[in-house]
């Protein structure tokens, strides 16, 4: 561990040093760490990394280009990056039980788009896709995309619905891989909310994916990857599993056995800075079968690597293989057990009724609410969640009838059920006082909402003192 002293002393050092270039980016820096000190964050997908890990992106590495892979680059003087890409390798494999680790994707989509292509090539001869491996994508020709099209075909994917808890890039029509798959979805039981795999396997058997693709980032549940697996081999399909929500609950062996995708999935994709706790990015996970073409991510359909973003991987991998970060990875779900009970005791709708993972999916129509009526209430009182759909969301995606939240963060700060239930109290407070507005013409709105000022000052007061006993970065002062 370092000094607290000397965490205090970096971090301030940094911000004097860009204070005399421009100071009001180091006027920012320091108001987004006041900021985050001071919000009840409950955003299911964001985090707080550890001083190491943002320290290690603060340097020399920003300035270094190194397409390729170790001791494989189409630049010169890449050895210290061979060392720090190496080393971010290693930990993950050894973190996750992986035989291959790619740490090289700059974000989540970017994971997907690698794992995507790599089973592509793997499965589907195609020459025009060999020769646009070769090639930056940028300098492919028109010609090479209508190639790739006719030789690719419409290449299958199943994925989780979007509503359901799925994730954009799993197939949705606005995301790429809408546009680069025939993409089918498998929804949840209306009546559970939960996955129910016999109609996953039924819906893989009438499609015949190439693909089968689980994970997902508002599914408030545990999902078993052996069966998944099975359906997926019982119709020839690759399987893929997205776990960017949840990597940190399979590093802490939270999630093991049938819940842990690395031992059954073909291919893993995750970012890294979600309840995994390190810096913006992502990575992918695979057997040896599919490692050379995951490997061609960069140039295929990744930018040069960056290299300061890996060194900040490996300290938080390294991070992630210490004992203490399994009883972190625990604690972030008896966190979320303790926020839906507290939810659900105070008579929130929660959607499955619960949780055995990081997040709690509210439906607020019981409040009388849409999604984004409840989010803007709830950021007025002091607390940052997201709005989000829930199953067959009347309201869509943009409204939506759901508010997300989730416990890696505030979890990272230390606090536990007791701050749980006091943080559903919150929550259920605002909601249970917010009341849907009326457009200028009288029609009910969607978006505008009354929340009486005061209460909202309460709350955001409240939701203070709560953070109060549990600072965040208590070893950090910038003055
Ligand atoms: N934006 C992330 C989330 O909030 O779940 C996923 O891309």
């Amino acid at each position: 561990m370092s000094s607290p002293n000397a965490e205090s002393t970096a971090f301030r050092s940094a911000l004097e040093v860009i204070r005399a270039v421009e100071p009001r980016i180091a006027d920012a820096i320091g108001a987004e760490l006041a900021d985050q000190r001071e919000s009840l964050k409950l955003i299911a997908s964001e985090n707080y990394a550890s001083p190491a890990t943002l320290l290690a992106m603060g340097n020399w590495f920003s300035d270094k280009y190194a397409e390729g892979t170790v001791g494989r680059r189409f630049y010169a003087g890449c050895q210290n990056v061979d060392t720090v890409e190496a080393l971010a390798a290693e930990h993950a494999r050894e973190l996750f039980g992986a035989s291959h680790a790619y740490v090289q994707p700059h974000s989540g989509i970017d994971a997907n788009l690698v794992a995507f292509w790599a089973i592509l090539a793997d499965r589907v001869e195609s020459p025009a896709l060999k020769r646009a491996q070769v090639r930056q994508v940028n300098d492919l020709t028109e010609e090479d995309w209508f190639a790739l099209r006719r030789e690719l075909g419409d290449q299958r994917m199943l994925g989780m619905s979007l509503d359901a808890g799925g994730h954009l890039t799993h197939g949705f029509r606005p995301n790429i891989s809408g546009k680069m798959f025939d993409q089918r979805s498998y929804g949840t039981d209306p009546a559970t909310g939960l996955i129910d795999y016999d109609r996953v396997a039924a819906a893989a058997r009438e499609f015949r994916p190439l693909i089968l693709v689980a994970g997902y980032s508002a599914y408030p549940r545990k999902v078993n990857f052996r069966i998944m697996r099975e359906i997926a081999d019982s119709v020839g399909a690759t399987f893929m599993v997205d776990m960017a929500h949840f990597a940190g609950l399979v590093a802490g062996k939270v999630f093991t056995g049938d819940f842990d995708p690395v031992p059954h999935a073909h291919i893993v994709t995750t970012t890294t800075h979600k309840s995994l706790r390190g810096p913006r990015g992502g990575m992918v996970l695979c057997g040896p079968e599919l490692a050379d073409q995951v490997d061609r991510g960069c140039p295929m359909v990744l930018g040069g690597p960056l290299p300061h973003v890996m060194a900040a991987k490996a300290v938080a991998l390294a991070e992630a293989r210490r004992p203490d970060f399994a009883d972190y990875a625990q604690r972030i779900v008896d966190n979320a057990q303790a926020l839906a009970e507290g939810l659900l005791g105070r008579g929130a709708t929660l959607v499955t009724g619960g949780t055995d993972n990081h997040l709690v999916l509210i439906d607020v129509s019981g409040y009388g609410l849409t999604g984004r009526q409840a989010e803007q209430a709830l950021l007025d009182s002091g607390i940052v969640t997201n709005r989000n759909a829930v199953p067959q969301d009347p309201n869509g995606a943009w409204y939506t009838s759901g508010i997300r939240i989730g416990t890696p963060a505030l979890t990272t700060r230390g606090l536990g059920a007791a701050e749980m239930d006091a943080t559903a109290e919150l929550i259920h407070t605002v909601l249970s006082q917010t009341t849907p507005g009326s457009n200028a013409d009288g029609t009910p709105s969607k978006a505008k909402y009354v929340l009486d000022p005061a209460l909202a000052d309460k709350v955001s007061r409240q939701a203070t003192d709560l953070l109060s006993t549990h600072p965040l970065y208590p070893s950090v002062t910038l003055t």
